[in-house]
């Protein structure tokens, strides 16, 4: 059987700012949380490894675009570091940073690669965070005037815009589930900060069309598609709970323009409602994208709640559902999460279907796996794993194609390994295998099979 893309389809890698550029301290750069937390509160990365230590992106890019090249990539997404070019997050441009943003933009274009760029990677600057962060509508307002300048300043270099990466994340793992700076516990400040980078991504959407910049514009969004343990109508009632939690809250305002009906019933039940002006909703109502990105890793299983929720305790859509584990699930034990190849076709029937078929490419999906060392033969990661994970979800977003889905492209996450939000470098994603003693960067058996597929426009199986 021969799978095949079409001629132009999309093939690539995401990374972003922090993670693959790192902190660097000679050149201008400002904190942001990351540098900041990983420090403070170093025993919550594993094995204490901070931003200092990444993929060295900022003095490696030259030789990491050739590396791009090699694998004949005709797409690479990056994310600029708001800290990095504006680093007290207003005001005074860094420009050191100006010029590795344009060097590597025209690194990319010189190679034929088309730059994606994200604007936001769960990386708010220190200062910004200072004030309030998200909770504060004066950092939106420092947001869209970030994004004004990256257009104002690579427009004429960059074709695809993208203003957050996963939205959700820094609302629901900074403010509800202790997961990211600055570790507040609380649904309804949560919901105020998903709220406010809602508008925010609306704001940058609208200086984006006002200024007429060339390119399209949108959005990456992590959309776990949500499947009850059975039919039983209590099953599918937590299903619908959290999937109007943690994917329709979103979804449908960046997609459909407004907030769920019954996502407002409930907060308002609970006293969770954040501050929502009219003005609010006839700016998300007014604002379009062009282009969605899609990162997905893995499925959400529920199942009703086996207790009652402790309601004295902190509001939260697990009130409404139990996580289930489902017997026969494949895991990838490294990051206890459960490997489910359909679920992109899903997700792309659901675009399909719900969301007016709209432009829409795999924006991340991969596998990390712990002590990848093991698998090292020849002085190269036989990652036959890899390969299998990328084969099976290619063939499920392949079928989806064929029906009709408008999908442009696949990115892996990521092309050298790099460091992660909480696990650091334990777990390895990348197609290029990175020595943390030496930096040296050597090719994956993984890198070299996507290769073959990126140059036969699809594989056989
Ligand atoms: C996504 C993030 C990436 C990346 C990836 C892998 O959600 O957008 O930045 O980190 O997940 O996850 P992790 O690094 O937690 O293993």
């Amino acid at each position: 059987m021969k799978y095949t893309f079409s001629k132009d389809f999309f093939w690539g890698a995401a990374t972003s700012a922090t993670q693959s550029e790192g902190r660097t301290t000679t050149d201008g750069k400002g904190e942001n949380i990351w540098d900041y937390a990983s420090k403070k509160f170093n025993d919550r990365f594993y094995e204490g490894v901070t931003t200092a230590s990444t993929s060295r992106f900022y003095e490696d890019y030259q030789g990491d675009l050739d590396r791009l090249a090699d694998l004949s990539f005709n797409s690479f997404r990056t994310s600029i570091s708001w800290s990095r070019l504006i680093p007290e997050g207003v005001g005074q441009v860094n420009p050191e940073a100006v010029q590795f943003y344009h060097n590597v933009l025209d690194g990319l274009n010189k190679r034929g690669i088309k730059p994606f760029i994200n604007l936001y990677h769960f990386d708010m600057p220190m200062k910004m965070q200072e004030i309030g962060g998200f909770e504060n509508k004066a950092v939106i307002k420092a947001y869209c005037d970030y994004a004004k300048t990256c257009f104002d300043l690579f427009g004429d270099k960059v074709s695809y815009w993208f203003t957050f990466n996963e939205p959700m994340i820094p609302a629901e793992a900074g403010y509800l589930h202790d997961r990211h700076y600055p570790y507040i516990v609380d649904f309804k400040r949560a919901a105020q900060v998903l709220h406010h980078i809602v508008l925010a991504h609306c704001g940058a959407v609208k200086v984006f069309r006002e200024g007429q910049y060339s390119g399209k514009i949108g959005i990456i969004m992590d959309v776990i598609p949500v499947y009850p343990r059975s039919q039983n109508p209590a099953d599918l009632k937590a299903a619908e709970m959290a999937d109007l939690f943690y994917t329709r809250s979103l979804n449908d305002a960046i997609l459909k323009g407004h907030y769920p009906e019954k996502l407002k019933v409930i907060l308002n039940q609970y006293d969770q409602m954040p501050e929502v002006s009219t003005d609010d909703l006839s700016l998300i109502a007014q604002t379009r994208i062009d282009i969605l990105g899609i990162n997905y890793y893995r499925p959400r299983r529920v199942k009703a709640r086996d207790s009652l929720p402790n309601t004295n305790g902190v509001f939260s859509p697990e009130w409404f559902y139990d996580n289930y584990e489902m017997p026969g699930r494949r895991m990838n034990t490294s990051r206890g999460i459960e490997i489910y190849p359909n679920g992109l076709y899903d997700i792309a029937k659901k675009i399909q279907n719900e969301y007016g078929n709209i432009d829409w490419f795999v924006s991340e999906n991969g596998i990390g796996i712990e002590g990848e060392e093991a698998f090292i033969n020849n002085g190269i990661v036989e990652d036959d794993y890899r390969i299998k994970f990328l084969e099976e979800h290619l063939i499920a977003l392949h079928q989806a194609i064929e029906e009709g889905s408008n999908c442009l492209g696949y990115h892996m996450w990521t092309f050298v390994d790099c460091w992660s939000w909480q696990n650091a470098f334990k777990n390895r994603y990348g197609f290029y295998r990175m020595d943390l003693h030496t930096g040296k960067k050597t090719i994956k058996k993984s890198g070299l099979w996507f290769k073959n597929v990126i140059l036969n426009q699809g594989f056989s199986l």
